[in-house]
C-alpha cells in the first residue's frame, strides 16, 4: 500500500499533529511496536519509573500547562498500574489521553499473557475510552480521544490498541478536525438566563462568589477578578481552585470547607446570594449539605449539566463555559458596592484568622509561610494528601491559577512528586515544589531516578511527622486517641497498644533517612529539626540545581485547624486548641 502507516506509525503522527509537548510512559511487549517508533521519532519522552507515575505526571504537565498530558502504557500490568492516575485526573477534570497496548483482537477474552480488560476496567474513570477494532479507525479515535479530553468539561480518555492494530497499516489519514454528532459541549451560556444572574446579583446584598477548578481549566481568573471588584463581591474558592483568584485581595476569602478558613465558612453559610463557578459540591466543601448557604439563593455556571443540582437545590442554572459566560455577564451586570457586608467579612477576618501556636519544633505552617516568602508568588507547588496538603491550602498564599497542583477529588497519596515532575517538564522556567509527608512521598519515591535522570529540578519538602498525619488526626478526634496503624514508626518489636504519646517505647530510629536515599539516587538532601534552620535549610535547598530533598521533622501532635468534623453544617467548625 502506497503511503500506508502502521498503526504504530500512526500513534506517533497523531502526537505530532497534535503538538504534544511531553509524553510519559513505560514500555513492554503490546506495546513494543509504537516504542521502537518512538526510538527515532522526534517526540519528547519521559520514561518513568512506575506506570502510575507516568499517569501522575501527564495530569500534572496538564495542570501546570493547560495542555493535554499524554501517558503510553503496555496492557495488563502497564495498564492497571495507571487506574489510579485515571481516576485521580477524572476526579479533578484533567485533560489526559492514555495510550494502551493491548493483546492482539483475537487473544481478546481468551485470559492470553498481560491481557486486562482496560475498557471495562476505566469506564467509570475515564470521560470515555475506546477499544481499536481496526487500523483504519486509529486515526478517528486518536483525533477524538485528543478532541474529548480537552473539550467541554475535561477529563481523561483512554485509548486500547491490540498489538496487531499496531502493526497493520492504513492508509485513511489523521483527520484535521472531528464532529462528533452525540457530543457537542454547549459553550455559551443562554442569554435570558445570564440575565437572570445579572437581576440576582443586583438584588443581592450579601453575594458570594465561591469558585473552583472550572474556572482554572476555562482560563476564567481575569474574568473572575473583574467581576468581583465590579459587584464588589468576596470570593471564596475550593482546593481545586486555588490560585484563580489572587489570596492576596482584600475579597478573598481562600478556601471554604472542612479545612477552609473560618471567615470563608460564616460567609458561605451568612450569604444571600451564591454565585458557584466552575465547582461541583463536593461533601468537603458543603458539609451537611441540607445546612449548607441556608440562607442563599444559589446560581450554578458550568459547562457541565450533569453537574447542576447533583448535590444541591440550585434556582438558577447557567450551562456554559465559564469564561463565555463571565464575560457574557460582565457585559450586562451593573456595578454595586456592599459595604456593610464587606465590613462583616473584615471583622471576621480579624477575629477567626489563620493561625497556630508555636512550641519550640518546627512548625509546619510556618514552613509553608517561609516558603510563600522565599517564592514571592513565583513558583508552582504540588502537594500529595494529607495534613501538608492542607497546611499549604491555607498557609501559602495562590495568586495564580496553575500554579496549585493537587489530588483534590480523588485524594491520592503519590500523586505530588511525580505531578511536580510534569509541571516542571512543562514549565522549565518555574521553580516547582512538591509539598510532602513521609507517607504520601514513599508511594511514589522511585521516581527520584527520573528527575535525576533528566535533570528535572523538583525540590521536594518533606514534612516528617513520622505518621500518617491526617489519619491520626481523626483518630486522635474522633476515635479516643486509638492510634491504629498510623504510626510510621511501627515495628514487630512494638506492644500491641501504643499510647502514641511523647514517651512511647518507640524504636530509636526510624526509615528511611531521607537525605541518603536522596544521594543513593544521586540526588541531593538536607535535613533540619529547628525552627530557626528552617529559613538557612531551604536556601540551600533552592540553590541547589537539580532534584532535592528537603526532610523537616515536625511534631506528630500538630492538627490542620479549623476544621469541619464530617457531615457537620460549615458554620460548626473545630477552630483549634484554645
Ligand atoms: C493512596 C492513598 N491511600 C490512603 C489514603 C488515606 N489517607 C489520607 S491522608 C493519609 C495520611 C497521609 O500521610 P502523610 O503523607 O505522611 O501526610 P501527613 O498527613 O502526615 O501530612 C492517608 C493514609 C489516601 N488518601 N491515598
Amino acid at each position: 500500500m502506497k503511503n500506508a502507516m502502521t498503526g504504530a506509525e500512526m500513534i506517533i503522527h497523531a502526537l505530532q499533529q497534535e503538538k504534544v509537548g511531553a509524553v510519559f510512559g513505560y514500555p513492554g511487549g503490546s506495546i513494543i511496536d509504537v516504542f521502537d517508533k518512538l526510538y527515532s521519532a522526534d517526540v519528547p519522552f519521559f520514561l518513568t519509573r512506575h506506570e502510575q507515575a507516568a499517569c501522575h505526571a501527564a495530569d500534572g504537565y496538564a495542570r501546570a500547562s493547560g495542555k493535554p498530558g499524554v501517558v503510553i502504557t503496555t496492557s495488563g500490568p502497564g495498564a492497571t498500574n495507571i487506574v489510579t492516575g485515571l481516576a485521580t485526573a477524572y476526579m479533578d477534570s484533567i485533560p489526559v489521553v492514555a495510550i494502551t497496548g493491548q493483546v492482539p483482537t483475537h487473544l481478546i477474552g481468551n485470559d492470553a499473557f498481560q491481557e486486562a480488560d482496560i475498557v471495562g476496567i476505566t469506564r467509570s474513570i475515564t470521560k470515555h475510552n475506546f477499544l481499536v477494532q481496526s487500523v483504519d479507525e486509529l486515526p478517528r479515535i486518536l483525533k477524538a480521544a485528543f478532541y474529548i479530553a480537552t473539550s467541554g468539561r475535561p477529563g481523561p480518555v483512554l485509548v486500547d490498541v491490540p498489538k496487531n492494530v499496531q502493526q497493520a497499516r492504513t492508509t485513511v489519514p489523521y483527520p484535521e478536525s472531528i464532529e462528533i454528532r452525540s457530543y457537542k459541549p454547549t459553550v455559551q451560556g443562554h442569554p435570558q438566563q445570564i440575565k437572570k444572574v445579572a437581576e440576582e446579583i443586583k438584588k443581592a446584598s450579601r453575594p458570594v462568589l465561591y469558585v473552583g477548578g472550572g474556572a482554572v481549566s476555562s482560563g476564567a481568573a481575569e474574568e473572575i477578578r473583574e467581576l468581583a471588584e465590579k459587584c464588589d463581591i468576596p470570593v471564596t474558592t475550593t482546593l481545586m481552585g486555588l490560585g484563580v483568584f489572587p489570596e492576596t485581595d482584600e475579597r478573598s476569602l481562600k478556601m471554604l470547607g472542612m479545612h477552609g478558613t473560618v471567615y470563608a465558612n460564616y460567609a458561605v453559610q451568612e450569604c444571600d446570594l451564591l454565585i458557584a463557578v466552575g465547582a461541583r459540591f463536593d461533601d468537603r466543601v458543603t458539609g451537611k449539605v441540607e445546612k449548607f448557604a441556608p440562607k442563599a439563593e444559589i446560581v450554578h455556571i458550568d459547562i457541565d449539566p450533569t453537574t447542576i443540582r447533583k448535590n444541591v437545590q440550585v434556582k438558577l442554572p447557567v450551562v456554559g463555559d465559564v469564561k463565555a459566560v463571565l464575560s457574557e455577564l460582565l457585559r450586562i451586570v451593573e456595578p454595586k458596592k456592599h459595604r456593610e457586608w464587606m465590613e462583616q467579612i473584615k471583622e471576621w477576618k480579624k477575629n477567626y484568622p489563620l493561625y497556630y501556636r508555636e512550641n519550640g519544633k518546627i512548625q509546619p505552617q510556618m514552613v509553608v509561610q517561609t516558603v510563600a516568602d522565599m517564592v514571592k508568588h513565583e513558583a508552582i507547588i504540588a502537594t500529595e494528601v494529607g495534613q501538608h496538603q492542607m497546611w499549604t491550602a491555607q498557609f501559602y498564599d495562590f495568586v495564580e491559577p496553575r500554579t496549585f497542583l493537587s489530588s483534590g477529588g480523588l485524594g491520592t497519596m503519590g500523586y505530588g512528586f511525580p505531578a511536580a515532575i510534569g509541571a516542571q517538564i512543562a514549565r522549565p522556567d518555574k521553580l516547582v515544589i512538591d509539598m510532602a509527608g513521609d507517607g504520601s512521598i514513599q508511594m511514589n519515591i522511585q521516581e527520584l531516578a527520573t528527575a535525576v535522570l533528566y535533570n528535572i529540578p523538583v525540590k521536594v519538602i518533606i514534612f516528617n511527622n513520622q505518621s500518617l498525619g491526617m489519619v491520626r488526626q481523626w483518630q486522635g478526634m474522633f476515635y479516643n486517641r486509638r492510634f491504629s496503624n498510623t504510626c510510621l514508626r511501627k515495628s514487630k518489636f512494638c506492644p500491641k497498644v501504643c499510647s502514641g504519646s511523647e514517651n512511647a517505647p518507640c524504636p530509636d530510629f526510624y526509615v528511611p533517612d531521607f537525605v541518603k536515599l536522596a544521594e543513593a539516587y544521586s540526588a541531593h538532601g538536607f535535613y533540619a529539626e529547628k525552627p530557626e534552620d528552617v529559613r538557612p535549610t531551604l536556601e540551600k535547598a533552592f540553590s541547589t540545581p537539580g532534584p532535592v530533598f528537603v526532610e523537616f521533622k515536625i511534631d506528630k501532635e500538630e492538627n490542620v485547624y479549623p476544621m469541619v468534623p464530617a457531615g457537620a453544617p460549615l458554620n460548626e467548625m473545630i477552630r483549634g486548641m484554645a
